[in-house]
């Protein structure tokens, strides 16, 4: 599979989604030697960090709600979160193991008080932009691969908005992690994404190019 043309999307493959971490996914630091594995073969690579002020409007204990509860916030349904990736803290950090030399970009998101984002593209109003779009377009991009965490929250929005914005959408099956809160919320977001024309590949099938 030729990716030199195309961009890789890093998701989140932070401390905090990685075990020890505050919203640690299981086996979520099994991505990390895939992702740095297959890297260095994309034209492009973006890495997005989670990145939330102190006070986050997705963070249970601004509510006093309990984490996994969802809240309806300005018409959009919060699930809350515990604290995770505030800015500049050791959870918000990428995994140390992570080879960030192949890394063109870092995209910063939700790091409105008021707004969560889950994808890299879009924070989760649908409507104000990251800037990430405009900058693969730029740069004649049309296809993407994404991998990261977590599966079924900011892998699954970022892909659902990749499709959307036209580029050819492929999810790395093997360097991706999931929550799966509620339970069954990966196998739905996989079905949806691939419903929507995401197409997923074994990291074994860019290795072999
Ligand atoms: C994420 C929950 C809250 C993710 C971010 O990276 O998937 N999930 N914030
Ligand atoms: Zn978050």
């Amino acid at each position: 599979m030729d990716t030199t043309h195309a961009a890789l999307l890093i998701i989140d493959v932070q401390n905090d989604f990685c075990p020890g971490g505050a919203l640690a996914v299981a086996g979520g630091d099994s991505v990390v030697p895939v992702i740095s594995a297959v890297a260095p073969g994309f034209g492009r690579v973006i890495a997005t960090r989670d990145w939330h002020p102190a006070g986050h409007v997705s963070f249970a204990s601004r509510h006093g709600h309990d984490v996994g509860s969802t809240a309806s916030i300005d018409g959009i349904d919060q699930m809350m979160w515990p604290d995770h990736c505030v800015q500049g803290t050791r959870g918000a950090e990428f995994h140390p193991d992570l080879d960030i030399r192949p890394i063109d970009l870092i995209v910063h998101k939700g790091t409105s008080v008021d707004l969560d984002s889950y994808s890299g593209f879009f924070e989760n109003d649908h409507s104000t932009p990251t800037g990430l779009e405009p900058y693969l377009k730029g740069l004649g991009i049309r296809e993407v691969f994404v991998c990261g965490l977590a599966t079924d929250y900011c892998v699954y929005f970022t892909a659902m908005d990749a499709v959307k914005a036209g580029f050819t959408t492929r999810v790395i099956a093997d360097a991706v992690r999931g929550v799966d809160l509620p339970d069954g919320n990966v196998e739905r977001t996989i079905g949806d994404m691939k419903s929507a024309g995401v197409e997923f590949i074994d990291s074994a099938t860019i290795r072999d190019r």
